[in-house]
C-alpha cells in the first residue's frame, strides 16, 4: 500500500454535497482504504473570478492501485458526479480530483505530474493537507511547512 494525498474541489451543484458523495466513492474504491479526510474549507476561486466560490478538502488515501489506475478511477468518479470538461481554464466544475502525492513517487507523465505542479501556490490544497499530515516531507524534498510559509491562508475559511 501506498499513501495518496487526494485534493478534492467543488463550485457547482451543492459543492458540499459533491464532496462527501466523492468521499463515499473513494472509501469504495477497490484495493484502497480512505485513511483520513481534512475539514472542508470555503475557497476563493482561482482563475476566472466570475465563478462560484469552491469547497475544498483533501484525503488521504491508501492504496494498492498503480498511478495511473488510480487517476482512472478518480476520473471515473469526476464523470459519475456529472463532470464535463470545457475549454476554460480554471472554470467551474461539479467535482475535481487531483492526485496530490503519491507515496515517495515523483511522475513526470503526460497524463500525471505528482508531486501536483501547482500545489505550493495553493492555500486551498496545503492548508488541508498540513491538517491531516504535519510535518509532511515531500518526495521531492520539500517540506510542507516551508511551503505553507509562502502561501499565505489567504481567501480560506474552515467550515
Ligand atoms: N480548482 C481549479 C481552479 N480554481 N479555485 C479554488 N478555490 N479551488 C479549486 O479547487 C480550484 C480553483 C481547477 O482545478
Ligand atoms: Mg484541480
Ligand atoms: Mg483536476
Amino acid at each position: 500500500m501506498e499513501r495518496v494525498y487526494l485534493g478534492l474541489g467543488s463550485n457547482l451543484s451543492e459543492p458540499l454535497g459533491q464532496l462527501r458523495a466523492a468521499l463515499a466513492a473513494l472509501a469504495a474504491l477497490p484495493h484502497s482504504q480512505l485513511a483520513a479526510v481534512s475539514s472542508f474549507y470555503s475557497s476563493d476561486p482561482m482563475g476566472p473570478a466570475d465563478q462560484p466560490h469552491y469547497i475544498n478538502a483533501v484525503a488521504a488515501l491508501d492504496t494498492a492501485l498503480e498511478p495511473l489506475d488510480l487517476l482512472d478511477a478518480l476520473q471515473t468518479i469526476e464523470q459519475q458526479q456529472g463532470r464535463t470538461r470545457h475549454a476554460e481554464r480554471w472554470g467551474p466544475r461539479t467535482l475535481d480530483l487531483d492526485i496530490l502525492l503519491f507515496g515517495e513517487r515523483l511522475l513526470n507523465e503526460p497524463r500525471l505530474q505528482v508531486p501536483h505542479y501547482d500545489l505550493q501556490a495553493r492555500p486551498f490544497v496545503l492548508y488541508p493537507l498540513a491538517q491531516i499530515a504535519p510535518g509532511l516531507h515531500l518526495a521531492d524534498g520539500r517540506k510542507l511547512d516551508d511551503l505553507l510559509q509562502t502561501c499565505p491562508f489567504q481567501g480560506l475559511e474552515l467550515l
